[in-house]
């Protein structure tokens, strides 16, 4: 619920010093949730953070409500007015596989909108943490999902 991006500066802030690089993964309800977050970002200027926001104009896990980025409001808009001057809407994958190799060069946060299916899903998402974090990963193509793969 947009404090993906708060938990990271709090690390930030704490030294963990094996983290490189962070890719935040939001929700564009979720953002909508904590929009104040782009305006910390944009002032703290972290660059190792790069936002993606997935952006399907619903609320859909709580039960398909309209989102204002389905309206009128266009979140990439918001950012860079927060002050994210490296906030694009993603074309295409070849567009974002060259968004996300220039990470480093623009000297700041980078922020991603990518708009997503608006169709409702055919199912529920599972509500299992643990079970969401095994999809995730193996998703990733790590290979395997966590303590669920025993
Ligand atoms: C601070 C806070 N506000 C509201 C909620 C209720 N809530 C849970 S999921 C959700 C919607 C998430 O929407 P989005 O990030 O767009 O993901 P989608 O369901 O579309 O995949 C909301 C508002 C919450 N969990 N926490
Ligand atoms: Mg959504």
């Amino acid at each position: 619920m947009g404090w993906a991006e708060t938990f990271l500066q709090t690390l930030k802030k704490n030294d963990v010093r094996f983290i490189t690089y962070v890719i935040a993964l939001e929700g564009d309800g979720s953002i909508l949730m904590n929009l104040g977050c782009l305006a910390t970002i944009a002032n703290l200027k972290p660059r190792n953070l790069t936002v993606i926001i997935l952006d399907n104009g619903l609320y859909q896990i709580t039960g398909k409500q309209v989102a204002a980025t389905g309206g009128l409001t266009d979140i990439v808009a918001v950012a860079k007015g927060a002050g994210i001057a490296s906030s694009y809407w993603v074309r295409d994958e070849a567009h974002f596989e060259s968004l996300i190799d220039r990470r480093f060069d623009e000297g700041g946060p980078v922020l991603l909108g990518v708009k997503i299916n608006d169709k409702p899903g055919a199912t529920q998402p599972p509500r299992d943490p643990a079970l969401v974090r095994s999809h995730f990963m193996k998703g990733l193509g790590t290979g395997r999902g966590g303590v669920l793969d025993a």
